[in-house]
């Protein structure tokens, strides 16, 4: 699970359109039967649908071309030809999907089982039998199938985590993703050493799910392109509540602090609005004093203290996630 994928790029494909048949009917006794070429089946679709299962992008199914099958020529009898088969591309909820060209969003996926058509297939042709008339009453044309249609696309995923885990580098947010839920990122005592996002899932008393998401350090700058951080800011954006993550032995708490929210603040609003937590780390490392300095610090978010590493001060942090998340209204996705 802790494999991520945010962007792949992908060539669909629908299907043609069957050609419609120059058909003449033919019966004992009926010299001349009329036309009775049937239509051509129709091209199949390409279709996106959600599938809330699905994590991440990263996914066996998922190849870089796909295609819709052809609709079968029509017969004789009027009889239509098979319609081609859809695709079918299953997403996880938070894909949106790009012209790979303009980059112009075609659609923005949230919801399970949501599906659209991304890519009609082609129509198949008339029969001759819709072409006879008064004045032509055997005609020995049909049309074409309409052509297949295609299109190069990039799927974005966007997560949709429960909570987000955000911090300067090297705080402690891989630990704490890897204690409370069972993802297992990599952990390394120097900053960066989250390069992709990770996600995992929390159980709480047995029954609860939640997804956390842990992002790549942010650094100054982020918002404007520095470091890791811009790339997946965009991650935590629909996330439902953060955890700003200071880490209590680097002891300019305010800095940290300040560091996290104006990143937020300068890459969306919104980010800022999110209920949050400030979680002070490594606990186990530091005297009281400290710990009471973070207590203390002026500001209205609930502040906790933990250590990742001893599982202190976990529990209650779990409680406090689950507080949060109740506190929200159930339909809200950001
Ligand atoms: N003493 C102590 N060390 C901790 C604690 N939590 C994490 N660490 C250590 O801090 C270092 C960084 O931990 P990571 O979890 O990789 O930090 P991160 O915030 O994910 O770092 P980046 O991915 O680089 O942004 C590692 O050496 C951890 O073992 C804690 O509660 N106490
Ligand atoms: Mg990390």
């Amino acid at each position: 699970m802790s494999r991520f994928l945010d962007e792949v790029d992908i060539i669909i494909q629908s299907g043609r359109g069957g050609p419609g048949a120059v058909s003449f009917r033919r019966e004992k006794y009926v010299p001349k039967g009329g036309p009775d070429g049937g239509d051509g089946g129709d091209g199949g679709d390409i279709i996106i649908k959600v599938k809330k299962e699905l994590r991440s992008l990263y996914n066996k199914k998922l190849k870089r071309i796909f295609k819709g099958q052809n609709g079968q020529p029509g017969k004789g009898k009027k009889r239509k030809g098979a319609n081609g088969e859809d695709c079918v591309i299953d997403v996880p909820p938070g894909t949106v999907i790009l012209d790979r060209e303009s980059k112009i969003v075609l659609a923005d996926l949230t919801l399970d089982n949501e599906k659209i058509v991304l890519l009609k297939g082609g129509k198949g042709g008339y029969g001759n039998a819709r072409f006879a008339t008064s004045i032509n009453r055997a005609p020995r044309y049909a049309q074409k199938g309409q052509p297949a249609s295609e299109s190069a696309v990039t799927l974005r995923l966007k997560t949709i985590a429960d909570v987000g885990i955000v911090g300067l580098p090297n705080v402690g947010k891989s630990t704490l993703l890897s204690v409370l839920t069972d993802a297992r990122p990599k952990i390394g005592a120097y900053p960066f050493t989250t390069l992709t996002p990770n996600l995992g899932v929390m159980l709480y008393k047995n029954e609860q799910q939640f997804i956390l998401a842990d992002v790549p350090g942010l650094i100054e700058g982020a918002s404007k392109g520095y470091g890791l951080g811009i790339r997946f800011l965009k991650h935590i954006e629909r996330t439902k509540v953060l955890l700003f993550m200071l880490d209590l032995y680097i002891k300019d708490f305010n800095g940290q602090y300040m560091a996290i929210s104006n990143e937020m603040k300068n890459y969306s609003k919104e980010l800022l609005e999110k209920p949050r937590l400030v979680v002070g780390n490594k606990r186990d490392i530091v005297t009281d004093r400290e710990e009471n300095n973070f207590l203390n610090m002026d500001l209205q978010d609930k502040k906790i203290c933990i250590s990742s590493v001893s599982g202190t001060g976990l529990d209650e942090l779990k409680d406090e996630i689950v507080v949060l998340m109740e506190k929200l209204d159930e339909n809200s996705l950001y």
